[in-house]
């Protein structure tokens, strides 16, 4: 078995990694930022080195920093979790060089299943079915269109360095193409750093089904279920369950068959999870892509098989064969996990709400797993991702577990920050989650999500002091597109915000708005609709702009969200860097209007 196994990453999967290691006694070291200094993986492991300031990029991003805070601890091998780095050839191969395990696959598996394109023809090699897609990468508009006359529409246009749907967008018609094609483009390109995009055919109706695949060193490689993932809202799953309901033996085979080929294919070692769209009622799949890391929703697995895959990633990297010799375990009951988000979901916004945490209680009842990231008195920093932790219960029988989480939800307590919990209620009360009618786009397209939650007129605070006060965020839809837009109104909370406005007057702005002849805004501060990051700035100091241009681009919740100026003018002063986490309200810039 491995010595010592440095964890690169934080929250629950590093506070998950970091008790499998405790149990099979092998020494952890954590790494955290400034702003995780007091974070429970930090208490949980042996070890613990800083990394550097709470920036991702300065902390859990740093290849350079990780790879010596594991050599400088003796660390024979690095777990790099789901999300930053997990996936990143780089950092995998930065790893290999210095000599050390990654604890993932070879980091030409990784560069390989990072081109969706390279993905594809791979699966084309294996024999594994997929929806028709366009010869790689394509040059311009024409090509979409092209492409929708001979194979129909809807169409996707997806990011070919992409992934979980960044950067994807649907096309309906050729009248859409052109919008669809350049933003699919500049949100690849503020996403991944590059904007290849190439096209699939677009099933608008299957389910997301995921089958979990597992290789070792020595040639071995198994196929161990399957979960449906496919209650997503803007591509972040939130309920995910296991085995997925509804499939034949015979489908659920093949695909479990077809994953295996594929990860031969690619020379894969360890965990992988090859995920494919299902049309149940054809007994027909299709691959999408191929995940090179332990994901989230790995414990669904887990607990219908009876394993820990956690310990069985450490077992291979040391070098074990598997322990799981066949594929095709049949599963034990059902298994179904809620991700508990520290968001508001008030108005189906679902705005990252990060903060102390007073309590976290998880229900006590059989079948019920949490696998948490904080404790009471924790706090749920702005800088990262919000989950707080996962839900988990199992039962015989589907039926069941919905019961056994129906009440496993009421019992959970977490207070201090809202939670993603009553969009889970929601979600798992509904008739058609029960009987597995929902498929990729049931929540988004056949469920008026806004009107299950409560809307933000009702809940609204009413701690509001002064005269101007940031309303509850509104949004809009342009396209496939979401922009998250402050009003800010002279008294009291939450009167029905406006919508009809154009574009250039909704801008951003705070601060008070001075009056001009004919009513025109004047100058001010661009303030923060939301807590996000600044993704890129498109001015300077000096700047000339024109009311409605983009001063520059906030990310929250995976969006790319323009901050426009309100005004035509001058800009004052930039108040922030790209990378930088910014607050709610937070002041970005200021315009002075021309003439003043
Ligand atoms: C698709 C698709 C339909 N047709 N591709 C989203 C995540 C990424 N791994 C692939 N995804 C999808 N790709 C084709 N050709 C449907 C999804 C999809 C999805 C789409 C819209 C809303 C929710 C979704 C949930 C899961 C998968």
């Amino acid at each position: 078995m491995l010595s010592k196994v440095l964890v690169a990453n934080r929250g629950e999967i590093a506070v998950r990694i970091i008790r499998t290691c405790a149990e099979a006694g092998v020494a952890s070291v954590a790494v955290y930022s400034e702003a995780d200094e007091k974070a429970l993986h930090v208490r949980l492991a042996d070890e613990a080195v800083l990394l550097g300031a709470a920036s991702a990029s300065e902390s859990y991003l740093a290849i350079d920093k990780i790879i010596e805070a594991a050599k400088s601890t003796g660390a024979q091998a690095v777990h790099p979790g789901y999300g930053f780095l997990a996936e990143n050839a780089a950092f995998a191969k930065a790893v290999e060089d210095a000599g050390l395990i990654f604890i993932g696959p070879p980091s030409s598996a990784i560069e390989v299943m990072g081109s969706k394109i390279a993905a594809r023809d791979l699966a084309a090699k294996a024999d594994v079915p997929q929806v028709p897609g366009s010869q790689g990468t394509i040059a311009s508009v024409a090509d979409v269109i092209a492409f929708g006359d001979e194979h129909g529409y809807p169409v996707a246009i997806k990011a070919t360095y992409g992934g979980g749907g960044r950067g994807m967008r649907m096309v309906a018609s050729a009248s859409e193409a052109e919008s669809a094609f350049a933003s699919a483009k500049q949100e690849s390109a503020a996403a991944f750093g590059r904007d290849d995009v190439y096209l699939e055919r677009y099933l608008s109706s299957a389910r997301h089904v995921e089958v979990q695949v597992f290789a070792d060193t020595h040639g071995s490689a198994v196929w161990i279920g399957d979960r449906d993932c496919s209650v997503q809202r803007r591509h972040q799953k939130l309920i995910e369950e296991a085995p997925a309901p509804g499939l034949s033996d015979e489908l659920r085979r093949a695909m479990g068959e077809a994953s295996v080929r594929l990860a031969k294919q690619v020379g894969y070692v360890g965990a992988g999870t090859v995920e494919f769209l299902v049309e149940a009622d054809r007994e027909a799949f299709y691959f999408l892509e191929m995940n090179t890391r332990i994901q989230v929703e790995h414990p669904v697995t887990e607990m219908t098989l009876g394993l820990d895959l956690v310990a069985e990633q450490l077992a291979v990297a040391a070098g074990e064969p598997l322990s799981i010799t066949e594929s095709g375990a049949v599963p034990r009951g059902h298994a179904i996990e809620v991700r508990v988000n520290a968001e508001d979901t008030r108005g189906a916004l679902f705005m990252p709400s990060p903060g102390p945490i007073a309590t976290v209680q998880a229900p006590t009842r059989a079948g019920v797993r949490w696998d948490g990231g904080y404790e009471s008195g924790d706090e749920v920093q702005p800088y990262y991702d919000s989950l707080v932790g996962k839900l988990i219960v199992w039962a015989p029988t589907r039926d069941r577990a919905l019961d056994r989480l129906t009440l496993a939800l009421d019992e959970l307590i977490i207070d201090g920050v809202p939670t993603t919990v009553p969009a889970a209620r929601q979600i798992i009360a509904h008739k058609d989650f029960r009987n597995v009618a929902m498929h990729t786009n049931w929540l988004e397209r056949d469920i008026d999500f806004a009107s299950l939650l409560p809307p933000v007129e009702d809940l609204s605070d009413t701690d509001a002091e002064d005269t101007e006060e940031m309303l509850p965020r509104n949004e809009v839809w342009v396209g496939d597109r979401r922009y998250v837009i402050p009003f800010f109104t002279p008294a009291g909370p939450a009167a029905a915000a406006p919508v009809a406005e154009p574009q250039a007057r909704r801008a951003a702005t705070g601060g008070p708005r001075k009056k001009r002849g004919g009513g025109a805004a004047a100058s001010g501060e661009a303030k923060s609709p939301m807590q996000g990051t600044v993704a890129q700035i498109d001015v300077e100091v000096g700047a000339q702009v024109e009311a409605g241009q983009v001063l520059m681009v906030l990310e929250a919740m995976k969006m790319q969200n323009p901050i426009r100026a309100a005004v035509n003018g001058v800009v004052e002063s930039l108040h922030v860097e790209v990378g930088q986490v910014v607050a709610a309200g937070a002041s970005l810039a200021t315009v002075v209007a021309a003439g003043e």
